[in-house]
């Protein structure tokens, strides 16, 4: 998964594609790279983070979307809490939502289930703005089970098919690096509990904490996760770096039947 941000703030991409035009660009170039969904977002989620409303998350990402939806087939994924931007991004041609707010909005499933579309359910302890201030866990990975497995009954119960949903531990949301730690390696627990994994390492602050370098400078540091999360069980890896994990998944993937270990 390519991601694309269509905001002035993200972490790492923020401001690089606020002109529609070149966030397409940057689509079909992370489509010939080798992703196989890119995900959309209008919101950066970053520490610290103030939400933006609905019609600036509207605005940004509706031309993007539509603009890519234009040139490519594949699967487009919408980065938002808000069901009014789902449907929208949905109407304009968007197969998945991507929530980071593990289903915040009550009217977010329903928009899923109506839409026939993909459903990402990522974990988080709080919200944005403060989620790092203090994350506290018993048993981080019992807890994040706990909590995925409880929403993904409760949409399923509002109309979302099983196969349409994936699960994502939430790294960095409201998670120390311990905790980042543990739940990349759970994956394969998560996996066993019949919904597809999904993992957002790349160019993360834990990387950082383990290898140095600022945002755009932890490339090496992110395929090292990437490798490992794809080996704990992880099914797909959402990634700014396509080309270069592309490459790092294959030997990963080529690799993965002659290891002394199975997930
Ligand atoms: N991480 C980010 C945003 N969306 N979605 C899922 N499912 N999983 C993630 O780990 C995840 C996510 C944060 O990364 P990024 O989009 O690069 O930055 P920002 O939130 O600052 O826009």
């Amino acid at each position: 998964m390519g991601v694309l941000n269509a905001t002035p703030d993200s972490f790492s991409d923020g401001g690089r594609y606020l002109d529609p035009e070149k966030a397409v660009r940057r689509a079909l170039e992370m489509e010939a790279e080798g992703a196989d969904m890119i995900d959309v977002g209008g919101e950066s989620t970053r520490p610290g983070a103030e939400p933006v409303s609905v019609e600036e998350q509207i605005r940004r990402v509706l031309p993007v979307i539509a603009g890519i939806r234009e040139h490519a087939t594949l699967p487009i994924s919408i980065d938002t809490v808000n069901s009014e931007v789902a449907r929208a991004a949905l109407e304009a041609g968007a197969d998945i939502v991507n929530d980071i707010s593990c289903c915040g909005d009550p009217q977010m499933a329903e928009t899923v289930a109506r839409y026939g579309a993909g459903f990402v359910i990522m974990h988080i302890q709080g919200e944005p703005k403060t989620m790092q201030d203090n994350p506290h866990y018993t048993d981080v990975v019992e807890e994040v089970e706990c909590c995925l497995l409880r929403v993904a009954r409760s949409v399923e119960a509002a109309g979302v098919s099983r196969e349409q949903i994936c699960l994502d531990p939430g790294i960095g949301f409201g998670k120390l690096l311990a905790h980042n730690l543990a739940l990349i390696g759970a994956s394969g627990r998560f996996r066993a509990s019949g919904y597809p994994v999904l993992l957002g390492m790349s160019r993360k602050s834990f990387i950082g904490m383990l290898a140095g370098g600022k945002a755009d400078d932890r490339l090496e540091g992110s395929l090292a996760a990437a490798v490992a999360g794809a080996l704990a069980g992880a099914d797909v890896l959402r990634v700014h770096d396509v080309a270069a994990s592309r490459k790092a998944l294959s030997v990963a993937d080529a690799l993965r039947s002659h290891l002394p270990f199975r997930v």
